[in-house]
């Protein structure tokens, strides 16, 4: 019998079709983003052979980092593509300080759009992961006017998709539209991706963790005394000093310092990811629009939680565009443990930072 070949585009029609309202826009948006990250990943793999791919362009971006030149052509690529979609009226990147609208047609648009382009780009020169990330909110403002802030500062509980593209050993497209996450392996030879994870859930068990370590003695003393007890060192029978549950052995310690790969391997084998604030910077490094809460939306359909140490990410009211927040996000009760030692250790002396 033949392979059942499900496009990520006939799916993603599919789900959309489940809407009586539906008008076929949320389809052909999403289609738009298919096709950026089938370009990307053409870039990506050519690092090393072309000199446009590695290196940077010598500018410096809105968050004080250089950029990097596949940075700036998976920026330039998404917004060009988007803007002359006819469905998106405005976009924002971690690339560009404020919001990007489009030529007065698109003012029509209902939906907007926030993208980190390249996460992890710091990895690229080294052929290590790197990947994009979307968030889709419906506008607030009337159609027919110019997008605005108010569009995009909207709770992540209002997202009405989100998702990633890890291009790793394979390019793979994740997404949810609020019913279930669903990946989709790309294949080269026919040029599509094709559904290979359907209906993602976190496995029960959290055997890994991720944080940089190196950031240790910046932590709080909450983050820090979970992190202990992840690796044992808490009590000698591996049980919480909190709650008293009891690990079999150390979780395993695995950090890319892309945290697209970082939360898609964890996603898989079942782990949380960790970004704390420090003392120094009590909001860490994450941004909420566009990095925090798409992931957010991802792990909670997939059964999991992410949270700020305090409360749910998804139900933070964004100030800011760029705004950081520190990010916990996996298996939902290794989130919800690690809520109570920030609880416990943390919140009287007002380190995190919410
Ligand atoms: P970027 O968007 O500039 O690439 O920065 C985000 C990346 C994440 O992918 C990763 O989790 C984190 O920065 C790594 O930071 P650090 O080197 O401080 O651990
Ligand atoms: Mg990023």
């Amino acid at each position: 019998m033949a392979q059942e070949f499900i496009t990520i585009n006939r799916h993603i029609s599919i789900e959309g079709r489940r809407y009586p309202q539906a008008t076929g826009e949320f389809t052909s948006l999403m289609s738009e983003i298919v096709l950026t990250a089938k370009i990307i990943h053409r870039e990506v793999n050519k690092a090393g052979l072309v000199d446009e791919i590695t290196g940077f362009t010598g500018d410096v971006n809105v968050q004080g980092e250089e950029v990097r030149k596949l940075d700036q052509y998976a920026d330039d690529l998404f917004m060009h593509i988007l803007k002359y979609s006819g469905h998106v009226c405005a976009m924002a990147s971690e690339e560009a300080e404020d919001l990007v609208r489009g030529p007065t047609y698109v003012n029509s648009g209902k939906y907007v759009v926030l993208l980190d382009p390249l996460d992890g780009s710091s990895n690229i020169d080294a052929n290590v992961s790197i990947g994009s990330i979307f968030a889709i909110y419906r506008r607030v403002t009337p159609p027919g006017e110019p997008g605005a802030l108010e569009d995009f500062l909207q709770p992540g509980r209002n997202l009405i998709a989100a998702g990633y593209i890890l291009y790793g050993s394979s390019t793979v497209m994740v997404y949810t539209s609020g019913r279930g996450v669903h990946g989709f392996t790309l294949d080269p030879s026919i040029g599509n991706f094709i559904l290979s994870h359907s209906n993602i859930r976190l496995p029960e068990k959290c055997g890994i963790y991720s944080v940089n370590e190196s950031y240790t003695r910046d932590w709080t003393e909450g983050v820090r005394r979970y992190v202990e007890r992840c690796k044992c060192l808490e009590r000698d029978d591996c049980a919480s000093s909190f709650d008293g549950k009891t690990l079999e052995k150390p979780m395993s310690s695995r950090y890319i310092g892309s945290m697209v790969a970082d939360f898609h391997r964890n996603l898989l084998y079942g782990g949380i990811f960790l970004y704390p604030g420090t003392k120094k910077k009590p909001n860490g490094k994450l941004r909420l629009m566009y990095e925090a809460n798409p992931m957010a939306f991802v792990i909670e359909q997939a059964g999991g939680a992410a949270s700020n140490g305090v409360m749910d990410i998804l139900d933070v009211q964004p100030e800011e565009l760029h705004q950081r927040i520190p990010l916990f996000m996996g298996n939902r009760d290794e989130v919800e443990l690690l809520e109570n030692y920030i609880k416990q250790y943390d919140l009287k002396e007002e380190l995190v930072g919410v």
